[in-house]
């Protein structure tokens, strides 16, 4: 018996509140209805192992993570991700849909804390073995209405703890936007800008239309 095409590997990205969960969800919904299984995960985490490395990577605690040690838990959690999750699911034929991989450090731990790019690709290489995402999606917005509308959604929850990145100034997340608008400049093939300022139903509608031609 033949074994299965290959499934492909989405991924979506974008700073805190550009609605890469709700894009997700969409997403999933779409793909789902066409007949095609959908993994639905997030980075860091996704397996059991990886979600207690998220755990350890996001708490704010009172012993020093230098910015090293955060992109080197980011691949560890990474690598067990893609060996446990990842890559059987695209085995089996099935399309991965990831809230944020590597591009994440690239912009977070690379642009926003100014780890070395070469650091940054070595581990890439040596943990991605030559995957690489077959479609990014980068939900772009003024970093102002993302943060406004993480804090809006952190109130309607209830929650008042803020994680090691939520706690970061405005300054960071500038940095983190430009850096991930540098990675879509530098790989227009893989990466698309879609504007997250619009409507909920008006960025999902553009995410599923990006979509379109991966089926081929
Ligand atoms: N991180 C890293 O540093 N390095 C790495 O390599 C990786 C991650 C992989 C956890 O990420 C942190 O890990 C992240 C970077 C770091 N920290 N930050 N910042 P996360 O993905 O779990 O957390 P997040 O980025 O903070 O996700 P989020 O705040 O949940 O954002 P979102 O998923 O993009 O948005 P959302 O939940 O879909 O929407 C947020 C709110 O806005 C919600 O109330 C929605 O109803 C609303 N929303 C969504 N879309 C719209 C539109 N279009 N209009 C109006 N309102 C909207």
């Amino acid at each position: 018996m033949s074994s299965p095409a290959r499934g492909r590997f989405i991924t979506l990205e974008g700073i805190e509140g550009a609605g890469k969960s709700t894009v997700a969800a969409a997403l999933a919904r779409d793909l789902a209805t066409a007949g095609i299984v959908v993994r639905s995960t997030r980075e860091p985490g996704g397996t059991p192992l990886a979600e207690k490395i998220r755990r350890v990577v996001l708490e704010r605690g009172d012993e020093h993570v230098s910015a090293e040690t955060e992109t080197l838990l980011m691949f560890a959690a990474r690598a067990i991700h893609l060996d446990n999750l990842v890559r059987p699911a695209l085995a089996r034929g099935e399309w991965v849909l990831c809230d944020r991989f590597t591009d994440a450090t690239r912009a977070y731990q690379g642009a926003g804390r100014g780890i070395d790019p070469q650091f940054i690709e070595s581990l890439t290489s040596a943990v991605h073995r030559g995957l690489e995402p077959d479609l990014t999606l980068l939900l772009d917005l003024p970093v102002e209405v993302g943060l406004e509308r993480a804090r809006q959604r952190r109130l309607a929850a209830g929650e008042g703890a803020v994680d090691r990145f939520e706690a970061e100034a405005r300054p960071f997340f500038e940095r983190v936007r430009a850096g991930y608008l540098d990675i879509a400049r530098r790989e227009p093939r893989r990466c698309r800008v879609l504007d997250a300022t619009r409507s909920p139903t008006e960025v999902c509608a553009a995410a599923v239309e990006a979509l379109r031609g991966l089926e081929s």
